[in-house]
């Protein structure tokens, strides 16, 4: 057995820690906790790949439940460590936050749930197996019942059990999520894949190779073209203004910087950025320094082709950037994350470094691609002229809002406290009647919708402006649009839109939701938009009071809570199913849908929708546009219609 001295009970102390509250260190003892597990083992192989020095990282679902992954890099350092006294592999996998300080890889990530060290791994496994190739030798390392090190040492080093080639180097992992931790010790191929097409994005020249030894299924993942790659895919459906995405690398001192983007028609921009493969939700810097670079560039390029004149002012970052699909990917040897969230980069040589690279690489591929920079100055300019033109319109509209007669389609509250007050969206004319009769008048507005809204997806902000719906909308909530929002002149604490459940409904609860994302994103990033949840199904059936059978009644809000109800067994009365919210009278809505204490309301939320997208979840954070979510929900209510 292993003798312990002190430093081994301090290991053994720290790995009980992470037992005792794993959810602090994965997150969840879950499905997602499960597989955090994978990242974590994962991670240390990639910041190999970082430091130059491993091509390729094999993940095996092995047949005995386990997982097993191999990097192909230096091999962790076996020698004895110069503090802990024990081999520096044993010190990396038993004690708790050891692997970042002992890791001289340069672009070591931080942050997040990510590189809490292999050790927590560890002390999460029954069992866990360490096999590294250096030098020639193989060492192996075992450990059991989280952590606890069961390999007996030779001269204080990790006992050798077997020789290789000197040029074959590398660490295995393989490890047995502890069963009585984990809530689920399944792994999901599917899961799994999904993270190495990612991470295949983001680390160019990585080969990920996957094996299924249940199914016998095998997969590389590999993406030459790295982010390049990742800007086609988030465009895959997209109509783009130049065919390829256009690539730039290059270093400034010890900052690498890599940046990937393609136009498209659309009136948003996205910029994702990366700091040692980290995705900085937040931005900073390193997209300071990218937006700088590009405004000054374009700009110069639009008065050398003659699109500016001499008098003409420069043309405006927003204009430049709008319809990009950008990715930005820095290596920084030293990241500062910064903000509450540490989600945003606040290095200022990030910014320096980002202009630079960029400006000098894109000059130099524009120079030879003068169609490409021809469709982004067209594009440039068509921005700058809608802009222009919707100011024009939004001054007009805002001038006339207080006199559109919103009287008649607004049904207003009495109160005129913002924080007391709602205004339900309504779908038609005649729901809009029954919830103007049903409300609670002191502090519930109702402001019916006659058709549909205009889709503002690709509308400029003066076509838009047109509409009436769109005008009644602005004019009833008080706080302006676009640069003139102003939230705090909001008149509502909540917005709710009320539509049916069916596919028009979703339709135009989407368009709703566009609108409000277009133009103003703050209702939705404030938490005020909220969408009603009427009702599918009322249902009578036999229950029991004080042992006597009694009639009693339930609403069920989709076909999947109806089939739940139908497994409860009770014996059903009745079953009336709601068309729309036209069919319910005025206390059967003010029950289900207005009134605060009974009623169900859905925050609209960026994250929330974020979750529904399938690839992009890791690599976007909260950046990705609701619009793919908004169709998700549609999709469900489709289904129910059928
Ligand atoms: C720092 C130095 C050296 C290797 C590593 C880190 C290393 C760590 C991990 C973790 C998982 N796989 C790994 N592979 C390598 C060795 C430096 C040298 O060989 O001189």
């Amino acid at each position: 057995m292993e003798q312990y001295n002190g430093s081994q009970i301090v290991v053994l102390e720290g790995l009980e820690a992470v037992r005792k509250r794993p959810g602090m260190y994965i997150g969840s003892t879950g499905t997602r906790g499960l597989h955090h597990l994978i990242w974590e083992i994962l991670d240390n192989g990639i910041d190999e790949h970082l430091a130059g020095f491993c091509k390729q990282i094999d993940i095996v679902m092995k047949k005995d439940g386990g997982i097993s992954i191999t990097d192909h890099g230096r091999g962790v350092p076996t020698d004895i460590h110069p503090t802990k006294h024990i081999p520096t592999a044993r010190v990396v996998y038993t004690i708790l936050h050891a692997g970042g300080k002992f890791s001289n890889s340069v672009y070591k990530v931080s942050g997040g749930l990510h590189g809490v060290g292999a050790s927590v791994v560890n002390a999460l496994s029954s069992h866990m197996i360490v096999e590294i190739k250096r030098e020639g030798k193989i060492y192996r390392d075992e450990y059991k019942d989280g952590g606890c090190p069961v390999t007996e040492l030779a001269d204080g080093l990790l006992p050798v059990v077997g020789k290789c080639s000197k040029s074959d180097t590398g660490t295995r992992v393989t490890f047995y999520p502890d069963d009585t931790i984990f809530e689920t010790v399944e792994f999901k191929e599917e899961t799994i894949c999904k993270r190495l097409k990612e991470v295949a994005y983001l680390n160019k020249g990585l080969k990920l190779v996957f094996t299924n030894e249940h199914t016998g299924m095998q997969k590389t993942y590999e993406e030459a073209l790295g982010i390049k790659s990742f800007v086609s895919y988030l465009n895959r459906e997209a109509s783009v203004l130049h065919p390829e995405p256009i690539y730039i690398e290059g270093t400034s001192g010890d900052i690498e910087v890599e940046v990937a983007f393609q136009y498209t028609d659309n009136f948003t921009e996205q910029i994702n950025s990366y700091c040692n493969r980290i995705n900085v939700v937040d931005g900073g810097t390193l997209v300071t320094g990218f937006k700088t670079a590009l405004t000054r560039v374009m700009n110069q390029y639009a008065r050398e082709l003659g699109y500016l004149k001499e008098k003409d002012e420069n043309l405006d970052g927003r204009d430049i950037r709008n319809g990009i699909v950008a990715i930005i990917s820095i290596k920084h040897p030293d990241p500062q994350f910064e903000g509450q969230t540490k989600t945003k980069l606040g290095n200022t040589d990030a910014k320096a470094a980002v202009d630079d690279v960029f400006a000098t690489e894109v000059t130099r591929c524009l120079d030879k691609n003068i169609e490409t920079l021809k469709a982004i100055l067209d594009n440039s300019m068509r921005s700058y002229s809608a802009r222009k033109a919707g100011d024009k319109a939004r001054n007009a509209v805002l001038k006339q809002l207080n006199d559109v007669d919103t009287r008649s389609k607004l049904a207003s509250c009495s109160s005129k406290k913002p924080e007391e007050c709602e205004v339900y969206i309504v779908e038609g004319d005649s729901a809009g009647g029954t919830v103007k009769t049903a409300r609670n008048r002191k502090t519930q507005a109702v402001l019916p919708l006659r058709g549909k809204i205009l889709n503002v997806e690709k509308a400029t902000l003066d076509k838009i402006l047109v509409n009436n719906e769109i005008k009644t909308m602005i004019a009833s909530f008080g706080c302006g649009i676009g640069d003139d929002f102003d939230i705090t002149k909001l008149r509502y604490d909540k917005i709710i839109i009320l539509t049916d459940a069916d596919v028009d409904g979703a339709h135009i609860s989407t368009l709703l939701l566009t609108f409000f994302y277009r133009f103003m994103p703050e209702l939705i990033t404030n938490g005020k938009v909220y969408r009603g949840m009427p009702p599918l199904y009322k249902v009578e059936f036999e229950g029991s009071e004080k042992g006597k059978k009694k009639k009693q009644s339930r609403y069920l809000f989709d076909d999947f809570e109806l089939e739940k109800f139908r497994k409860e067994g009770k014996k059903i009365l009745s079953l009336q199913r709601y068309k729309g919210l036209g069919e319910m009278d005025a206390s059967q809505l003010w029950e289900t849908t207005l009134n605060p204490e009974t009623r169900i309301l859905a925050q609209v939320s960026l994250s929330d929708t974020v979750e529904a997208d399938e690839v992009t979840t890791l690599l976007m954070g909260s950046n990705v546009p609701p619009r793919r979510a908004f169709i998700v929900e549609e999709a469900k209510y489709a289904k129910l219609d059928l």
